[in-house]
């Protein structure tokens, strides 16, 4: 049974488990929907444990038989699992038990995606495969014996004996449980093989549904390229003989790093020029990247309980976030993170499910895959690095990796490699990890006498069970820049460790301009009150390529506040300074797409509410349109001349210089299309031979009001590829007026094509109408009934996707009490539902505060 009432865990209760796992035998007999599991654990008694309390995790098992040493047993069932009295010697526990894959449609445990069997074990997925220790901290070799009428047979490590109808697996490594994995299915591979370092030759897979094997060259190169970038810059070479990444259709998540068998959602690794975008492509090089990282930090080095998570979650990200960067343009990186740390991390953090990067409790950990703890918890690493410096930071890795292979460790053991390689005390550092909130950093300056005075002041708001939050240790690199634009103080780091600080520069012959938090040095809100004319000449001058990204984005957004506030028109110094930069051939083509773009109606909703104005959706979005409308008649001659220039008559390649110019000929394409009704964008879509061309001219249709025809030729071309209809579903929405949006929505969830169970076209549909704000909080209200119809469905099919779905209300109390009210009672309708799942319910009474 799953718990009936799910009770809070705290880190401060951790205690082992009471015996250590010396080997474990697993034998399988597939059938979908009654699938036999055999298990034979060898345990001994842990001498480090305070108690040997024989209690193993099962859920949704039926019972065939138990044995201790050969003898049946019967064990107590008790909540969450099984108990019974065990040696004090070293024993063998058997069990035998029966599972349905085919009824599993949670997606954790054994399931079937497309006719496939496959597994998902984190967290705790692998207690609803087998009685087991289901926690990170207990670590085995794992031999699998799989038996089944199916064609292909994986699991995790290297393959041993196989025949008609069986496969074995033996993983030599010990992992703990959630790093298990199985696949079986009809299924075709992409083969390749990698050398190591030390010359040793791993064959590697993609494994797909038969008709998707053109889809995977693209991350057959990005895993090939993880594997060498690991060995250079961090020395890690892989440790098996074989190397699986298996597609799947169904999946909770982006993917999944089991040891040797990564198992990714399709999304997230298959692509071909025709079926994926630009964005596509760079996300699939990223998550290849991360899941393959893993095999070091997250599998070799694991955390010692779900409170960690960020130990491997947050250096794993950092680490792939210093892989694009280093396959493309490290600017453009830093400043695409910035915007989805902004995003998501800092809505997060300021809303009611703020939590710190390592949660002291929670209900259930499904809910701790967050922004803060994957996002933020790459930030940590960064600002650390940023602190030590670049060798003392690679000085500790290397610590962190000898002293630690083979361990699940914690966060005082990966502060203590960098304390013991460096000798700095971390004691203040660490506040990062325990206070949650997004830290508030104003500055204000002085100069006189040559000398040049900057004061920062730094304070975190309280967030739920955290009212008083001691300063921290902020990391603020500042270059200075003289009247003429020269830049008379390269990049240099301040140390701020109290909550208010002086830092002061000498030896200047006028006032300079600063540039401050240069690269997003710290992940704060940083207040410094400046005009136009200032971040005109930072976006002009600034040496740091983030700096400048921001004060065109500073510049847009306080021209956005004074329309939505003060009813101002478009400001024209803004629009002068933006047009200065795109037509100037000089400037990097990506950084010009990147400078068009505009703040989300989320950040500006954040923004007017931290500044003690009540948002309105609607507002936000007629100033957006106005400010585009007034964009594209200003720009008319440039962005003609941009969409002709940028081009790309190259066959196509989803490397970082073909996709800028694409994004910087498609920015041009939306902004005439507001001029000519659709003409350019009708004849981009007519030609495209690319998604990315195809999908930016049919979004710019669809915003014309002229996407009628090309959105049904676009199901008509695409109606046997379930990743495009995803993205015809959400185009639709996310390109729709506010007062459309719901209707548009509702009308795609009564589609044939659409399906709840399937978690990317659930996302795809209800998870786009949230992403358009003005659309998903239309005072109609009807956005939020929507939701919370379709949440209400899917929680008991799928409490894990259900449950990530409710932070689509999290920022609620911002609005206007109309709106609070609407979304209260959704809130309430949902909470109210019978048997609503643990998950769900924790997410709920968070968000309702
Ligand atoms: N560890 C994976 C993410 C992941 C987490 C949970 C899952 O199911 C509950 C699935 C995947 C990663 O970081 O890529
Ligand atoms: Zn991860």
């Amino acid at each position: 049974m799953k718990d009936a009432s799910p009770q809070t865990v705290y880190l401060k209760d951790y205690t082992p488990f009471g015996f250590t796992v010396d080997e474990v035998e697993l034998t399988f007999r597939l059938a979908p929907s009654a699938t036999r599991v055999l298990s034979k654990i060898r345990f001994s008694p842990n001498p480090d444990a305070p108690d040997r309390h024989f209690f193993l995790h099962g859920e949704n098992l039926k019972p065939v038989s138990t044995r201790i040493d050969g003898a049946e047993i019967t064990p107590r069932h008790v909540e969450g699992g099984i108990e019974m009295d065990a040696p004090d010697t070293p024993f063998t526990f058997e069990a035998e038990v029966e599972i349905d894959p085919a009824a599993n449609t949670a997606l954790e445990g054994l399931y079937i995606s497309g006719g496939m069997y496959c597994t998902q074990c984190e967290a705790e997925g692998f207690r609803k495969i087998t009685w087991y220790p289901d926690r990170p901290d207990v670590m085995a070799p794992f031999s699998v014996r799989i038996e089944g009428d199916v064609p292909v047979m994986l699991s995790n490590g290297n393959p041993g004996a196989s025949g008609p109808g069986f496969a074995e697996w033996h993983d030599p490594w010990p992992k703990p449980a959630y790093l298990f994995a199985l696949v079986a299915g009809d299924l075709r591979n992409h083969p390749d093989t990698f050398t190591t370092m030390s010359g040793k030759t791993v064959d590697l897979n993609i494994w797909v549904r038969p008709g998707d094997e053109g889809k995977c060259a693209f991350g057959m190169e990005a895993l090939k390229k993880s594997m060498t970038w690991d060995e250079k810059v961090y020395g890690r070479e892989y440790d098996l003989d074989l190397f699986n990444i298996v597609a799947v259709d169904d999946f909770n998540m982006g993917a999944m790093e089991n040891k040797g068998l990564n198992i990714f959602n399709s999304s997230c690794v298959l692509a071909s020029p025709e079926t994926a975008t630009d964005a596509n492509f760079e996300r699939i090089e990223a998550i290849i990247a991360h899941e393959y990282f893993h095999n070091w930090t997250g599998n070799r080095i694991t955390c010692r309980d779900w409170f960690q998570l960020c130990l491997k979650e947050g250096l794993t990200v950092f680490r792939d976030s210093q892989f694009i960067a280093d396959m493309r343009s490290a600017p453009v990186k830093r400043i695409e993170d910035v915007i989805a740390l902004r995003a998501r991390q800092f809505r997060e953090d300021n809303g009611p499910l703020a939590h710190p990067v390592r949660p002291q409790s929670f209900v259930e950990i499904n809910n701790f895959y967050t922004a803060t703890v994957y996002e933020k918890g790459a930030e940590l690493i960064g600002m650390l690095k940023t602190l030590v410096g670049d060798a003392a930071y690679a000085r500790a890795l290397d610590l962190y990796f000898t002293r630690h292979d083979g361990d699940a460790a914690t966060i005082e053991d990966w502060l203590k490699v960098f304390e013991d390689a460096t000798g700095r005390d971390l004691s203040q550092f660490k506040r990062w990890y325990d206070d949650a909130g997004t830290p508030r950093l104003s500055v204000s300056d002085d100069f006189g006498d040559g000398r040049y005075t900057l004061t920062f002041r730094q304070h975190t708001p309280p967030t739920p069970g955290q009212s008083d939050k001691a300063p921290r240790v902020i990391p603020i690199a500042v270059g200075l820049l003289g009247p003429n634009g020269d830049e008379v103080l390269p990049t240099t780091v301040l140390e701020m460790t109290e909550p208010e600080q002086s830092f002061t520069f000498d030896g200047l012959t006028a006032k300079p301009v600063p540039s401050i938090l240069r690269g997003f040095s710290a992940p704060v809100i940083l207040d410094h009150a400046s005009d136009n004319a200032t971040r005109a000449f930072l976006l002009a001058h600034d040496t740091d390529p983030f700096n400048r990204w921001q004060a065109g984005h500073d510049l847009a957004l306080d021209c956005l506040i004074a329309m939505i506030r003060d009813g101002a028109a478009p400001d024209a110094g803004y629009l002068d300074a933006l047009h200065r930069l795109i037509r100037d051939d000089e400037q990097d083509p990506a950084f010009r797409a990147l400078a068009l773009g505009l703040p989300s109606q989320d950040e500006l909703a954040q923004t007017l509410h931290d500044h003690g104005h009540t948002p309105d959706p609607q507002a936000i979005w007629e100033a957006l349109e106005t400010l585009k409308q007034a964009r594209a008649q200003a720009f008319h001659d440039t962005a003609t001349r941009l969409y002709a220039q940028y081009q790309v008559d190259a066959p196509y390649a989803p490397d970082a210089t073909q996709s800028a110019a694409r994004s910087l000929a498609n920015a041009a394409m939306a902004m005439l299309t507001r001029l000519d009704g659709g003409t350019l964008a009708q004849k981009q879509f007519d030609s495209a031979d690319n998604m990315t061309q195809q999908l930016s001219a049919l979004s710019a249709l669809i915003s014309a009001g002229r996407g009628d025809d090309a959105v049904r030729r676009f199901h008509e071309q695409w109606n046997h590829d379930r990743l495009v209809i995803d993205k015809w579903f959400s185009v639709q929405i996310a390109n729709a007026p506010p007062d459309k949006t719901a209707e548009t929505a509702e009308t795609l969830t009564r589609h044939p094509d659409f399906t709840i169970r399937n978690p990317n076209r659930f996302r795809a549909t209800l998870g786009a109408l949230t992403m358009n704000p003005a659309g998903f909080h239309h005072a109609s209200g009807k956005g939020y009934a929507l939701l919370a119809d379709h949440l209400i469905a899917l929680d008991p099919l799928n409490p894990q996707t259900t449950a990530r779905m409710c932070t689509a209300f999290e920022t609620w109390r911002r609005y206007d009490s109309d709106r609070q009210a609407l979304i209260e009672a959704e809130l309430h309708r949902i909470l109210a539902t019978p048997n609503l799942s643990g998950d769900t319910t924790e997410m709920i009474t968070r968000i309702l505060g």
